[in-house]
């Protein structure tokens, strides 16, 4: 309500509040103002009705909510969004003109959505899929938005094709489903049939499409762009999102499980560091280069299927990116957000990358669509934060509508200076690039090239990690019924790693390999290890920032609990109670402790880690509940490091893990001093 209010009291909007703010905390109305009586009850002929057509009030609210819904995003439907700010490290007018870059230390503020792809808005937060990562800058030139994703590759070169991917992606049109995921035949046909997605195949069959939270993933802008100095200078560049608190995904049976544990995971756990004052940080990094780098590179810059490893053009890291307030309403900012790639600041530009150039001109039209005219950059998640001074007007919903006669350029009425106002300084300007060339409908033979990449990223995995790949394969193609379809994806891998080929085949039940898929050229088997192409190769070796849920019962010892607990504070680390109810327990010293779950609400999945503290008096309760033997048995599978006392012996018995016992199993007593969170900075136990 005095939302409302104040939303009508601003200016421009025409309306003076006549209310006392007292008043209008009180007091229901209908959106036009009227006082209402009765909220509750419509009008009728009666107690027991019929009921009235003439009920204004009633009409109305129902009108209204039966309009409450817009078109959902036809990609990346399910996203969650924050607000922060970035801040410049330095200035920057060596690379660019770009304002944001020209003042050490200068912050501008952000807004930032992530998001899923292919499922729709009520889909689970742990689909194997793409992240979305969109940043938009209120800088003082203009909003920039950085629209990228978590993958620094994608699946296709040309925008042309982006329709046929994404239908093939989405649930079969005849059926309805699959929803938010590509284990169907439709994907793996297209796919298969475009050899060109097979590098970002190999990124999306890995942990990089089950990150373990938005604030442990990176981002990338994918397509090469361009900065721009004030001398004129150009230099290429991509851009990257390093989040500080390191890399981290789950494994593939544990996202299976947290998607029906906790469908919200991922925002969950935004808003909860956010609220927790845990700001999540990443820094903005970027990949400078010239044109004589661009030439000798083995791969045309404009294709979106490859990357540039950051061993050959090195990521120079020049700010950060930090977000620290949720938003107030979802839909007003989350969902109205309107990102658009058209959207940059003098001193980037573009280049002719054709999947960048058709996205320029797709997202101002799906913004259109979705928000119901041109006028959502008035919406305040869109506007800019900068004057602005244009002539466009009226059309649906328009919020700014100028003041007197003049709406056109050049005018005699404006007693400007400048007129036409146009700024020759600051103004954007396109880089100028020569272009020559016949108008046709064709593929660069620079884009040909579609399998070293993947093979060079399939290199640089560690064995668990390739591990991960080969069984993301096996268990999204046996979810595809045609055989030849499953036999056509096996062929593209045959060019990437023949012994990937092979258990995937295997795991499969392919009596026999089938032959390589042709190429257009043979792949480049020389390409160097890519160290930073790997997340267990850049592990954070920090538990900060990370979850430990603590299942426990009543008369769990104080001391163990106090020091983990403390220990974990120490390390900037959370923690969840899992009891048998949700009330909590008592422990040994009669101390009361919340739950913040009930065992079968919080499984073991949710965590990074799990402590298992029971007393010798009720152990045998904790033992009898199914739901606990799951989550010792689910963190020992998902290679989870296992905090136990001794009284918490007889659930691991009763879990059959007592012989499987490891290094990653810690005893914890109370008489014990040593940091014990420590151990958990590996974050899983691998060996296992
Ligand atoms: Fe998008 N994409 N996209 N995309 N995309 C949209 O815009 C499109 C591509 C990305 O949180 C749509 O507002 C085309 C690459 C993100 O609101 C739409 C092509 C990358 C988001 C659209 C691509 C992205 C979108 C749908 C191929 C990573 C969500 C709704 C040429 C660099 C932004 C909307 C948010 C959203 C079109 C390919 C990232 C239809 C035509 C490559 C993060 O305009």
């Amino acid at each position: 309500m005095a939302e409302s209010f104040k939303y009508n009291n601003q200016k421009g909007t025409g309306g003076e509040l006549h209310q006392s703010p007292e008043n209008a905390k009180q007091m229901m109305t209908t959106a036009q103002g009227c006082p209402v009586k009765d909220d509750q009850n419509s009008l009728k002929i009666g107690s027991r009705g019929p009921t009235l057509l003439e009920d204004h009030i009633l009409r109305e609210k129902i009108f209204h909510f039966d309009h409450e819904r817009i078109p959902e995003r036809v990609v990346h439907a399910r996203g969650y969004g924050a607000h922060g700010y970035f801040e410049t490290y330095d200035a920057y007018s060596d690379l660019t003109c770009a304002d944001l870059f020209q003042r050490k230390g200068e912050q501008t503020p952000v807004f930032v959505r992530f998001s899923t792809v292919a499922g729709n808005m009520g889909s689970p937060d742990l689909a194997r899929d793409v992240r979305g990562f969109a940043v938009k800058f209120y800088t003082k030139e203009g909003n920039w938005d950085l629209v990228g994703n978590n993958i620094p590759v994608f699946f296709i070169q040309d925008a042309m094709k982006f329709p046929d991917l994404v239908h093939a992606a989405k649930q079969e049109p005849d059926r309805g489903f699959p929803q938010a995921q590509t284990a169907h035949d439709n994907f793996w046909d297209f796919t298969s049939l475009t050899p060109e997605s097979i590098h970002m195949l190999m990124w999306a069959m890995s942990d990089r499409a089950i990150p373990r939270s938005f604030r442990f993933m990176e981002g990338f802008g994918v397509h090469t762009f361009k900065f721009i100095n004030s001398s004129n200078e150009e230099k290429y560049v991509k851009f990257h999102w390093k989040p500080k608190s390191g890399l981290q995904s789950v494994v593939w049976n544990e996202a299976l499980k947290i998607n029906g544990a906790d469908p919200d995971f991922h925002r969950r756990d935004l808003w909860n560091a956010i609220d927790a004052g845990d700001y999540p940080e990443w820094e903005l990094g970027v990949q400078v280069f010239d044109q004589r780098f661009a030439d000798k590179f083995k791969f045309d810059v404009f294709d979106s299927t490859k990357l540039i490893p950051e061993e050959d053009v090195p990521v120079q890291k020049i700010g950060k990116l930090v977000l620290n307030k949720m938003v107030d309403n979802f839909f007003a900012e989350t969902e109205q957000v309107a990102f658009c790639t058209q959207n940059i600041v003098p001193g980037i530009d573009f280049t002719p990358d054709p999947l960048l150039q058709g996205r320029n001109f797709s997202y101002l039209d799906t913004q259109t669509k979705r928000l119901g005219g041109p006028n959502f950059t008035h919406i305040p998640i869109n506007a800019p934060r900068c004057p602005m001074r244009h002539f466009q007007q009226d059309g649906h919903m328009a919020m700014h509508n100028p003041k007197g006669r003049v709406n056109y350029e050049p005018n005699s009425w404006d007693r400007d200076e400048n007129n036409p106002r146009a700024c020759a300084t600051r103004g954007y300007q396109s880089s100028s690039q020569p272009v020559e060339g016949d108008k046709l409908r064709y593929r660069s033979k620079t884009f040909a090239d579609h399998y070293s990449q993947a093979i060079q990223f399939y290199n640089s995995q560690t064995q668990v990690e390739q591990r991960h790949i080969k069984d993301a394969f096996i268990f999204e193609l046996s979810k595809v019924q045609t055989p030849a379809i499953r036999e056509r994806v096996v062929s593209h891998l045959m060019n990437v790693d023949e012994s990937l080929a092979k258990g995937v085949a295997q795991g499969l039940g392919i009596p026999s390999l089938p032959e390589k898929a042709e190429t257009a050229m043979p792949p480049q088997t020389d390409l160097k290890i890519s160290d930073a192409l790997s997340i267990q190769k850049n592990n954070p070796n920090s538990f900060k920032g990370r979850k430990l849920g603590i299942l426990c019962c009543d008369n769990a010892d104080d001391e163990v609990l106090n020091r983990i607990i403390e220990d974990l504070r120490k390390e900037g680390a959370m923690y969840e109670v899992v009891a048998p109810t949700v009330y909590g327990i008592t422990t040994k010293a009669g101390k009361r402790i919340d739950g913040h779950q009930q065992i079968d609400g919080g499984p073991s999945v949710l965590y990074d880690a799990v402590a298992v503290v029971l007393s010798e008096e009720h152990a045998k309760n904790v033992v009898s509940i199914p739901e606990a033997k799951d989550f010792v048995a689910d963190a020992h599978m998902h290679n989870k490091f296992i905090i136990y006392n001794e009284a918490a012996m007889p659930l691991i018995r009763e879990a059959n893990l007592e012989d499987k016992m490891d290094a990653g199993y810690l005893l914890v007593e109370s008489s014990q001093t040593a940091p014990l969170i420590k151990k958990l900075r590996p974050l899983r136990y691998w060996e296992r």
